[in-house]
């Protein structure tokens, strides 16, 4: 069984359902989900036990256990496929001294997965996870089946405990909208749901100061256009800069294009960003191991870290490309790749998830995303994923639709305003344009429509 046969079984079930329902809280809810009607389904219970065990990352654990009721029996089950001994927490409050709260035969100081089968705000888990730690076994690892929430991940990495899930909401709503059993109306009306939930799905987060400043000038420039002015030489480099710098919020720089770059190449653009009120932001993509990056980043010719404010960068090292990066700078931060404008390019829907997620939990670098959509349909479906105050920034953008001769694909400036883009990042339309000042009047006066 795989996740997708997994999810259109458990719905058959009746586990999922969508409609109005009241939970606990007296709060509306469009959809449902309650896993414990699955003890009855033999075939349900292995295929998700076999999943589970698939997909748990890093065996750092010696016992399995599941929260009771739901989760315990798949516990069990993933117990077995792991070949590691199950214990469990009670559920009910001991009511007298000697009985203890942990069953099963354990050695203190070992360290214990934690299953259960959804998690919301992730209180519950943590309670229980409490009951493990007093009893001296530590627990830095859940596995959840269904993840509703973006908010828990944070919460319990602040107790030093990694959440895995085997499937999240969104995913969950993809496979089943791909079968036809959710319109996308509906999807929407889930989506904004979600995101209408502050302190669960999106606690407060501490951006970097930069995305601050960059809201701040956009506002006072009434502009939300980036040029992208991918020139070899400084002198058309100036001279292009010159005629459309009032009208931009930011510059990308591609700096290993020019040909006669320099020392007075930096000191210079920076005269003009002081000037004219822009920031800067080199588009150099790094995709290597932290320790690399950082050296590519800080050190060689061109020592970006000293005059670029962002950089992009790619998720696909993990992690340790941002600590690499960013750690030990001040007011430096990146744009995750998350979905790019070229033709056949790999980044699936899956991927870029992934990337929103890897950004919401370093907002102190991550200051948003590089996101290309083929409709403001597209684009707002996407921007509804992203944390809010990080930014969503779109290449590929051109007065009118279409695709160059290398694949680069173009949507249309209000389509990509229409959808939410907070920056349009756009090259060859300006700076191949007769008149790149005017042109990017024209942008500029576009992307900042009905505010
Ligand atoms: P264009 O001339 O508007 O096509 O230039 C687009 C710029 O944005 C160019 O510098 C690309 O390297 C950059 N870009 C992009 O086009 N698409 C992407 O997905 C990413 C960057 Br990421």
């Amino acid at each position: 069984m795989n996740k997708k046969e997994f999810i259109l079984e458990l719905y058959k079930t009746g586990a999922i359902k969508f409609g109005e329902f009241t939970l606990k809280s007296g709060k509306k809810s469009p959809f449902y989900i309650d896993l414990r009607q699955m003890v009855s389904h033999p075939r349900l219970l292995k295929g998700v036990s076999q999943l589970i065990a698939g997909q748990i990352e890093g065996g750092d654990f010696e016992y399995i256990s599941g929260i009771p009721y739901t989760a315990l029996p798949v516990a069990t089950l993933v117990s077995e496929e792991l070949k590691k001994p199950l214990i469990y927490a009670r559920k009910e409050e001991k009511s007298y001294g000697t009985k203890n709260p942990i069953i099963g035969k354990y050695k203190k100081g070992e360290k214990t997965l934690l299953i259960d089968d959804l998690i919301t705000s992730g209180e519950s888990i943590l309670e229980t996870a409490e009951k493990f730690e007093k009893e001296g076994l530590p627990v830095k690892e859940v596995f959840v089946i269904i993840n509703r929430s973006s908010g828990a991940e944070k919460k319990l990495a602040q107790k030093g405990i990694r959440l895995q899930s085997l499937i999240n909401l969104d995913e969950m709503l993809e496979i089943l909208a791909e079968e036809k059993l959710l319109t996308p109306q509906k999807i929407e009306e889930i989506q904004a749901y979600v995101h209408r939930q502050p302190q669960e799905n999106h606690p407060e987060i501490a951006l970097n100061s930069l995305n601050e400043k960059l809201k701040r000038i956009i506002r006072e420039k009434k502009s939300r256009l980036v040029l992208s002015l991918d020139v070899d030489n400084q002198k058309e480099f100036f001279e292009i800069l010159e005629q459309t710098a009032p009208y931009i919020v930011m510059l990308k720089t591609h700096i290993d294009i020019l040909n006669d770059f320099d020392e007075d190449f930096v000191p210079k653009l920076l005269s003009y960003a002081r000037k004219y009120n822009f920031m800067i932001f080199e588009d150099r993509k790094f995709a290597d191991i932290g320790n690399t990056v950082r050296k590519q980043y800080r050190e060689g010719i061109y020592k970006i870290e000293k005059w670029s404010d962002f950089v992009t960068v790619h998720g696909i090292p993990g992690e340790g490309i941002l600590q690499g990066l960013f750690e030990g700078t001040q007011n430096k931060a990146g744009f995750l790749l998350a979905k790019m404008s070229s033709r056949g390019n790999l980044m699936n829907d899956n991927y870029t998830r992934k990337i929103f997620d890897m950004g919401k939990k370093f907002p102190q670098w991550v200051s948003g995303y590089i996101v290309h959509a083929h409709s403001a349909e597209e684009l707002k479906r996407l921007k509804n994923k992203i944390a809010p105050g990080q930014l969503l920034l779109m290449p590929g953008v051109k007065l009118e639709k279409g695709v160059d001769s290398l694949g680069q694909q173009y949507t249309g400036v209000e389509e990509a305003v229409d959808g939410g883009a907070d920056l349009i990042i756009v090259g060859r339309g300006i700076v191949r344009a007769q008149h790149p000042g005017e042109t990017a009047k024209i942008y500029k006066e576009k992307s900042w429509k009905n505010e």
